[in-house]
């Protein structure tokens, strides 16, 4: 094959899997409906991709959930408590999101992208079998359509390297695996699959020698048999580095490399014994939504070819991490479009570079030209290099990113703000009910205006403000009712953004969200909280934290620019919340607090990369929050927990209240914070907002003289561990009665 792309998004152009899968949860639609939805939504999309020209289509990536929990049931790996539930649907669901007798599975980030995967359990009770039957339909299914159908299956290495178990490390029980996959291979071969994919990204990630040795004795013996489909071994989000000489010591078919995200045509030269096999070479990007540039794609190619070697082209990864098509936007701005590629456009890049390689460029001359006209466009915008931003960047000093010594700030702080000692908080949002849904969306189609929506939504703040003064809370929030997305709400403000009407990318099951486009400099034309903040705080005598969210968190939930270091976006992101904060400074706010619950996620995959990205990122955050004066109190917020490996980070990050996750990891947090050198104020939820239950005053007590083990009493904070925009009215307000009471209890 020559044209392909290494996996496909499931959630539906509209998201009509979401809907049906909820539907089905709701108990509206069967089975038998929830599986025609699906069956619709893969034959459309087949048809799309072979309509585009596409050779080789990938197979099985389509999911009702998620690919790893496919991995699982493929692999027999289910852990017991979901074992006796006999439906295989709601067994599969059961393991995905829990029920009221089953924990779920855990979730947690897909390599570095924003997409989250079920952990699979490994343990004594694993004992692996192979249940091939529902990759196996998926596969007759394509092939009755006459679909060019290549299944895809996470490989045996990866899927072990991410899942979780209790003692022995689960990759030491890969030799268990090789024979389910050698007769999985069999099986496939059987039923008409020529090729196979197997996706092992966990290869651009830094293995031992140990693991390299076992990656070659892996994929030798998995290609040993005769009656098997040429593999394709897919390595993604970063270049294979060694792991590429380790598979090309193999007798595997093909490997594809991520040529956008780390790969090199240098890593492809390193290793002669490439020779013979095919180079799926991942040019175009699937993880950002940029047009390629297909000149230097083809540069690229050319380069490959030779020596050899066979050359398909193909995306850099799965679709998954993109939007279906730009053809459903309709108020993206027409040259901003031009400089776009989603999904379905992606495809196309594909189809032309293909045929450069086949028939020449002659036959393309046209799309050639018109992506050569659109990147020459892009480039020449005067939005992409705003004067203005960077010459304000350019004039910063170092001590731009200093206040004063952290215990000076700590005294004129406490001066100011008179706080009790516990001080009691909540982390920004309250519940989002479905008045404020309403309130937000007919302002946005237009059916109230402006001065309606404000005296609307000034009503549920003045609510939020009003209940924490009766619960009796030391610092109060205004509770977010603006905000749609944490993200979103800021780019939608800033310019150098774009909002897309239908850009949905799945973040996990049937959860998607809508990142902004960061396509030129970054500056911000007026306040974006000032009005909000300041009418709560108008209300009350109580200080009210000014909300906004970090640089860091802005950049790993949007598109972000390619064509300038991320570094830099970072720098002038941060330049906008600086100035913000000064405005919120001056409205009179003494306590600000900026979000950071991303700083762990754009962490780099190989750890040599690392400490660029820490010393960006801090700096960044830095830049944000150091233009106050010592006596206003910066606050930050970090969660989605495995802080290990950023805990020097987040003390570098200077501020001088840190709220953390850490009801569900047992205070440990705090403990390495301390080892870190942590010295500043902490917050340590001190219960879990991702669960309905109202939790008691005694647990809160206990939570609380825990952290007090390893945090002195002047620097402890009391709050729960997030937001609670997810929550119900009724139990936040029970949850933080109780966690009042257990605060006065402890002092
Ligand atoms: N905002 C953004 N990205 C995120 C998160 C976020 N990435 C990481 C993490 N949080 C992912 N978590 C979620 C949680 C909930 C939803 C999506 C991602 C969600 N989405 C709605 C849905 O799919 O129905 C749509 C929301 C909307 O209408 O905008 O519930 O907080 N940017
Ligand atoms: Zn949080």
């Amino acid at each position: 094959f020559t044209a392909t792309v290494l996996g496909l998004p499931r959630v539906g152009p509209r998201r009509e899997l979401k809907r049906a899968t909820e539907s089905y949860w709701a108990g509206r639609i069967d089975a038998g409906r929830l599986h025609e939805t699906g069956r619709t939504l893969r034959r459309d999309q087949y048809a799309e991709l072979q309509a585009a020209g596409l050779d080789s289509i990938p197979v099985g990536t389509f999911s009702y959930y998620d690919q790893m929990l496919d991995t699982a049931v493929l692999l027999g790996a289910l852990p017991p408590r979901v074992a006796d539930i006999a439906d295989p649907l709601d067994r599969y669901f059961a393991a995905a999101r829990g029920t009221d007798s089953v924990e779920p599975l855990e979730m947690t980030k897909w390599f570095d992208t924003n997409y989250h995967y079920l952990v699979p359990e490994i343990g004594p009770h694993t004992s692996f079998t192979l249940h091939p039957g529902e990759l196996l339909a998926q596969l007759r299914e394509a092939l009755e359509l006459g679909v060019p159908a290549r299944p895809v299956v996470i490989g045996p290495i990866t899927f072990l390297k991410l899942a979780k178990s209790a003692g022995t490390a689960a990759l030491e029980r890969v030799g268990e695996l090789v024979p389910l996959y050698r007769e999985l291979l069999g099986l496939l071969a059987t039923a008409g699959a020529t090729w196979v994919q197997l996706d092992e990204p966990a290869l651009v990630t830094d293995l031992t020698a140990e693991e390299l040795a076992m990656v070659r004795q892996v994929y030798t013996e998995l290609t040993e048999p005769a009656d098997r489909p040429a593999v394709l071994v897919a390595t993604y989000f970063g270049s294979p580095g060694p792991a590429l000489g380790a598979l090309a010591g193999t007798d595997v078919e093909g490997l594809a490399i991520d040529l956008v995200a780390g790969g090199t045509v240098g890593d492809v030269a390193a290793v002669p014994a490439l020779a013979g096999k095919t180079l799926v070479a991942g040019v175009v990007d699937g993880r950002n939504v940029w047009r390629t540039d297909l000149d230097r794609a083809l540069s690229t190619l050319a380069t490959l070819l030779g020596s050899g070697k066979t050359v398909a082209v193909s995306t850099s990864c799965s679709l998954l991490h993109v939007p279906y098509t730009l053809a459903a936007e309709t108020h993206l701005e027409e040259k901003l479009s031009s400089w776009l590629a989603f999904g379905a456009e992606k495809v196309a890049e594909v189809r032309v570079l293909a045929a450069c390689l086949n028939t020449g460029t002659e036959a393309v001359a046209a799309e050639l030209a018109q992506a050569r006209a659109a990147i020459a466009s892009r480039r020449s915008d005067p939005r992409i290099a705003d004067s203005r931003v960077r010459a304000r960047l350019a004039t910063l000093g170092p001590d731009a990113t200093e206040r004063g010594p952290a215990a000076q700030r700590r005294q004129m702080q406490q001066d100011r703000l008179r706080l009790p000692s516990l001080p009691t908080t909540t982390i920004g949002s309250y519940p989002q009910t479905t008045t404020i849904r309403l309130t937000r969306a007919e302002f946005r189609k237009g059916e109230i205006d402006r001065p309606e929506y404000e005296r609307r939504m000034r009503a549920e703040i003045a609510e939020v403000i009003a209940l924490q003064e009766r619960l009796g809370l030391d610092v109060l929030v205004h509770g977010e009712p603006e905000r749609n997305d944490m993200v979103q709400y800021f780019a939608e403000q800033l310019d150098g953004f774009a909002a897309t009407e239908l850009g949905w990318v799945q973040s996990y099951g049937t959860r998607c969200v809508r990142p902004p486009i960061l396509f030129g400099d970054v500056s911000r034309p007026a306040p974006m909280t000032v009005d909000w903040i300041g009418y709560a705080q108008s209300l009350t005598g109580k200080p009210v934290k000014g909300m906004l969210t970090g640089p860091v968190t802005i950049l790993a939930w949007s598109f972000v620019r390619d064509d300038q270091p991320l570094a830099e976006s970072a720098r002038q992101v941060a330049l906008a919340i600086r100035d913000e904060t000064i405005d919120l400074q001056n409205a009179g706010i003494r306590i600000i607090q900026v979000d950071e619950p991303a700083l762990r996620e754009l962490l780099p995959l190989r750890t040599a990369d690392q400490p660029d990205y820490l010393e960006w990122s801090v700096g960044a955050f830095r830049l944000a929050t150091s233009g106050v004066a010592d006596s206003l109190q910066i606050h930050t917020h970090l969660c989605y927990s495995e802080f290990g490996e950023v805990i020097d980070a987040i003390a570098g990050l200077n501020a001088d209240v840190t709220s953390i996750e850490a009801a569900r990891s047992h205070m440990e947090v705090l403990d390495d914070l301390n080892a870190a050198g942590f010295a500043a104020g902490v917050g340590p939820g001190v219960y879990d907002i991702h669960s309905p239950r109202v939790p008691s005053t005694e647990e809160i007590t206990t939570a609380l003289r825990a952290a007090l083990k390893s945090v002195p009493a002047e620097r402890l904070w009391v709050n729960p561990d997030c937001g609670l925009k997810t929550r119900g009215t009724a139990e936040v307000e029970a949850s933080l009665r109780n966690m009042v009471a257990a605060a006065q209890r402890v002092r």
